[in-house]
């Protein structure tokens, strides 16, 4: 009867015109099965998907521990800290194509210049051609608040008119009584709201299932 009532359903969201592979039933499941896909240098390699949405923050911002944690899986990004992979677009899949792209992280202090304009052309090039891309979020400290390369970041996501989310990680080095004004201070910088940002940890777990949530829903539609 369950299973009916699923196939019902299933059979319901193509009818409306949503492209749904899985029955609804496995929906909750879709960032626990995703798998380290592909790497690439450049978007002009990547193939077509249905939905993304990309990560990317300086080094050390928690990003790894980030996509284990909404993944589930204690070693998931671990794949992209393989040497000659941590500067390259990293893809993750879940479903027939559903990707969740872990970017390199930017601000590594003593790279050659030569490298750091390819990072950006490779980052830019990337951000900017994508159609499936829905959501980009960038990742701060949530201790340390947003750093002048976050702040370009975001500054530029904003004149190239790309939609994007801020995501405040490490939120368990803030003391219990400073989260609330730090979180509205790290807000603040951005010219943002306390509730426009998420904030998380992942060490402690804090955020994580509303965070979950979130990117399930976009990957979903
Ligand atoms: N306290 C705390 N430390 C974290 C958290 N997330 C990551 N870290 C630590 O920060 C360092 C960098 O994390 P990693 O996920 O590798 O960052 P990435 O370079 O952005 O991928 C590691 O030592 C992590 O253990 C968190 O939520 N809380
Ligand atoms: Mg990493």
């Amino acid at each position: 009867m369950l299973q009916c009532f699923h196939v019902w359903r299933h059979v319901c969201r193509i009818a409306e015109g949503k492209r749904c592979w899985f029955p609804n039933k496995d929906m909750a499941q879709l960032l626990g099965d995703l798998r380290f896909f592909t790497s690439a240098s450049d978007v002009g390699q990547l193939g077509f998907c249905h939905a993304e949405v990309a990560f990317v923050g300086r080094s050390n911002v928690g990003k790894s521990s980030m996509l284990n944690a909404i993944a589930q899986q204690k070693q998931l990004a671990r794949v992209s800290k393989t040497p000659g992979r941590t500067r390259l677009i990293n893809i993750f899949v879940t479903g027939i194509d559903r990707w969740v792209v872990d970017l390199p992280g930017y601000g590594f202090a003593s790279g050659p210049v030569a490298e750091r304009l390819s990072w950006r052309t490779m980052i830019e090039g990337y951000l900017t051609g994508r159609k499936s891309l829905r959501l980009i979020f960038i990742l701060v400290d949530a201790e340390v608040g947003p750093t002048k390369l976050d702040i370009q970041m975001i500054d530029w996501l904003r004149d190239m008119d790309l939609p994007y989310r801020v995501v405040a990680t490490k939120t368990d080095r803030v003391k219990p009584s400073k989260q609330a004004s730090q979180r509205k201070a790290v807000a603040a910088k951005l010219g943002l709201q306390s509730g426009d940002i998420a904030w998380v940890s992942a060490v402690k777990g804090a955020g994580i299932a509303e965070f979950r949530r979130e990117v399930t829903g976009i990957l979903e539609s």
